[in-house]
């Protein structure tokens, strides 16, 4: 049963490798990116709520996004296995995380970190051109990820449960070393 946390930077390629190992295992992606994007796009409560973080390049509050992933990981479609994109980005979602998965029995989790140096990102991501990928808001989503992502390293290195990719190869490499080190 594959269950599988992606960490890093954006543009780190967490959407990337989540997509393309899920669709290959068969299992749900969820990225609380592409969730908040369509309720963005359907002008739901939750998406007007929201739009204002994302084109700052701040995080959507926690409470938001917990309800929104405790909703789709009681999804009977979960059962199988998952890929996580996205979230837990701040140690209190990753808090929340942990008693849900302990509620739900969903248990032998794993943390991809996927490494890769600031200037690769914001060349990613300027080249992607998505809303919230210009140079200033990039800047200011690396700042939220070292101050409120980065340390969630630090949690899962210490629960055991971190394993390390280089996500500065080619996405192919990528995907084979993710395979490596979680079958090692
Ligand atoms: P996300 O959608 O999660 O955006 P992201 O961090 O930029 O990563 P993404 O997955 O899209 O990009 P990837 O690295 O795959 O979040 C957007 C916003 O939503 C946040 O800023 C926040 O406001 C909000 N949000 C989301 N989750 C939240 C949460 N839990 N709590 C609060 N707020 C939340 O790819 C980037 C580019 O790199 C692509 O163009 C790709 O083609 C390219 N790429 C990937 N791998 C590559 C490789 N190996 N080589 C070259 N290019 C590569």
């Amino acid at each position: 049963m594959t269950r599988l946390i992606f960490l890093g930077p954006p543009g780190s390629g967490k959407g990337t490798q989540a997509k393309t190992l899920a669709d290959g295992w068969r299992i749900p992606h969820i990225s609380t990116g592409d969730i908040l994007r369509q309720a963005l796009k359907e002008q739901t409560p939750l998406g007007v709520e929201a739009q204002s973080y994302m084109d700052r390049g701040e995080l959507v509050p926690d409470k938001l996004v917990e309800d929104m992933v405790a909703e789709r990981l009681s999804h009977p479609d979960t059962n199988s296995g998952w890929l996580l994109d996205g979230f837990p980005r701040t140690v209190n979602q990753a808090s929340f995380l942990e008693q849900l998965l302990d509620k739900l029995a969903h248990r032998g989790v794993k943390v991809i970190n996927l490494e890769v140096p600031d200037d690769v990102v914001v060349e990613r991501l300027l080249e992607r051109g998505r809303k919230d990928d210009t140079e200033e808001v990039i800047r200011r989503r690396l700042e939220v990820y070292r101050n409120e992502t980065a340390p969630l390293i630090n949690y899962y290195s210490d629960r055991l449960i971190l394993l390390k990719v280089n996500g500065n190869q080619s996405q192919e490499e990528v995907t084979d070393e993710i395979k490596k080190v979680i079958a090692s």
